[in-house]
């Protein structure tokens, strides 16, 4: 969106907001509005996120609150979002780090690569239990972002025009990445291209060959048509897509102590059921693209692995630059909270 477009989207939502009593409160009788903003399309996993947290809030407060779902682009783009989140504009969004570390570079811990269990479960267990969550989730409200749920999208698998293999297959093409600065680094530490641009245009971008690949996770490589207009789809399981369900300080500092115990009862609830949902959401869409026959499916070896691994080390310096020694200690934890974890739960 450019600037004349921001400001008109603010203003207009800040003059619904007053309108509507988009906040803590309302007079007797009416209803509170609470704007929920996401990055993704109806039917996503953020979208299935925001519409159970819709339903179990008017449910829950017997409908004295109502909320807005808004969906990627329908008010602006993500990095909008992020800024109306910030600015206490929207209730609540689902940010995923792609788009907050760019303004709090430690979002980006989950985006170093061969970190994450591979395990849904163990990763679950992870953001339930590790202590560099709380620690992260203070440097996000120093940042005007109250973090109150980190979740799993599934992992991010790469489409390509040509088979991708080693890192030495990646020289030359030009992959489209989100903005965050350590996810281009991991890119071109891969020898790739790595090209950001928005979410909504790396389809046009991969069908006018103005860019060769892109990484998301499965479910969004179906919805966004992206295997459509790719000759291949690459599992290498070097990350996930991670997201988190944020409001802002001063918003929730607003509520009353009732309506935030619901909140926070409503949020154990929402990780659970969409742990569930992207498991279930990235398997049916897998096979939709692959009875489609339009693109091959490569699983790389655990051979082929170790050596993208090897070259995804070198990063996490990149990431200890970008960020002051809480960032250092919220990867070492997180590391050793991982390894702790995936240790404990090997045979289950
Ligand atoms: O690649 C992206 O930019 C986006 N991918 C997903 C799956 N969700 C939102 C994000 O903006």
């Amino acid at each position: 969106m450019n600037k004349k477009n921001i400001t008109y989207v603010l203003l207009l939502i800040f003059v619904m907001a007053i309108a509507s009593g988009c906040s803590t409160g309302a007079n007797a009788g009416e209803q509170i509005v609470w704007r929920f903003g996401h990055e993704e399309v109806r039917g996503s996993i953020q979208d299935a996120y925001a519409l159970e947290f819709k339903r179990l809030v008017e449910e829950r407060s017997n409908g004295e609150i109502y909320v807005e779902v808004y969906r990627a682009d329908e008010i602006g783009g993500v990095m909008d979002y992020l800024e109306f989140q910030q600015k206490g504009l929207l209730a609540f969004s689902i940010l995923n780090p792609g788009t907050t570390a760019t303004t709090i570079p430690e979002n980006n811990v989950f985006y170093n690569h061969f970190l994450l269990p591979e395990k849904d479960a163990d990763l679950q267990e992870l953001f339930a239990t590790s202590e560099a969550i709380p620690m992260l989730n203070k440097l996000n409200e120093e940042n005007d972002l109250k973090v109150l749920d980190w979740f799993y999208e599934g992992f991010n698998a790469w489409t390509a025009d040509k088979p991708i293999r080693s890192p030495q297959d990646f020289r030359g093409v030009s992959i489209r990445t989100m903005a965050s600065p350590l996810i281009v680094s991991s890119y071109a530490a891969y020898n790739a291209n790595p090209t950001p641009m928005p979410y909504s245009e790396v389809y046009t971008g991969l069908q006018l060959k103005q860019i060769d690949a892109q990484v998301n996770p499965v479910f969004a490589i179906q919805e966004m048509n992206f295997y459509e207009v790719q000759d291949y789809l690459i599992q290498a399981r070097q990350d996930g897509f991670v997201a988190s369900l944020v409001t802002s300080p001063d918003f929730w500092e607003g509520l009353d102590a009732e309506t935030k115990a619901m909140v926070l009862d409503i949020v154990p609830e929402l990780n659970d059921f969409v742990f569930k949902f992207q498991d279930q959401l990235n398997k049916e869409r897998l096979d939709i693209i692959r009875s489609s026959g339009n693109i091959e499916i490569i699983e790389l070896t655990e051979e082929e692995r170790a050596v993208f691994r090897e070259a995804a080390m070198p990063v996490r310096e990149v990431f200890l630059r970008s960020v002051g020694e809480e960032g250092a200690e919220i990867l070492r934890i997180l590391d050793e909270d991982a390894q702790r974890i995936i240790e404990k739960n090997k045979d289950n």
